[in-house]
């Protein structure tokens, strides 16, 4: 049995674009109730917090810069099977590989710079959810 909720985040590039009006529209369109939402900027230290599974990895210090460069906009959100849903949603993690329509295609500038996030799993969805989010923001 797969939860409910999922954890998304609108990247930098995607924010600074102008894009999280029509992002979020496209989010609601596709059936995902929005359950909390904040916009926030990360220091380079939290981001690295937040993506700590990929500490190491060649991309890590480029992830990390990305997403400390600007503001991003947080958001819980609820569906049936949300987390497996939402990711096919968005789309492939590379945007030229991305299904049409998907959100990293219409958003995505490159594999680095995707646009938006989306929990890999429901114990991701449950930690991401709660490192930006308290209990009161959630109800
Ligand atoms: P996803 O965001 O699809 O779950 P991931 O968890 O493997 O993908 O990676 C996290 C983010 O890191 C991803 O959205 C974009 C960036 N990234 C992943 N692989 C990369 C690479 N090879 N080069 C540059 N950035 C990468
Ligand atoms: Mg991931």
């Amino acid at each position: 049995m797969t939860g409910k909720i999922t954890f998304t985040m609108i990247k930098p590039s995607a924010f600074a674009a102008g894009y999280t009006g029509n992002i979020l529209a496209k989010i609601e369109e596709g059936g995902y109730t929005i359950k909390a939402l904040k916009k926030i900027s990360l220091s380079k230290e939290q981001a690295g917090h937040f993506y700590e599974m990929h500490r190491g990895k060649p991309f890590y210090e480029e992830l990390t810069n990305f997403m400390s460069s600007g503001p991003i906009v947080a958001a819980m959100l609820e569906k049936e099977n949300a987390v497996e849903s939402f990711r096919s949603f968005i789309g492939a993690t590379d945007p030229a590989k991305a299904e049409e329509g998907t959100i990293r295609k219409l958003y995505g500038k490159s594999l680095g710079e995707n646009a938006i996030h989306g929990s890999d799993s429901d114990e991701s969805a449950e930690r991401e959810s709660a490192f930006f989010f308290s209990f009161l923001e959630t109800t």
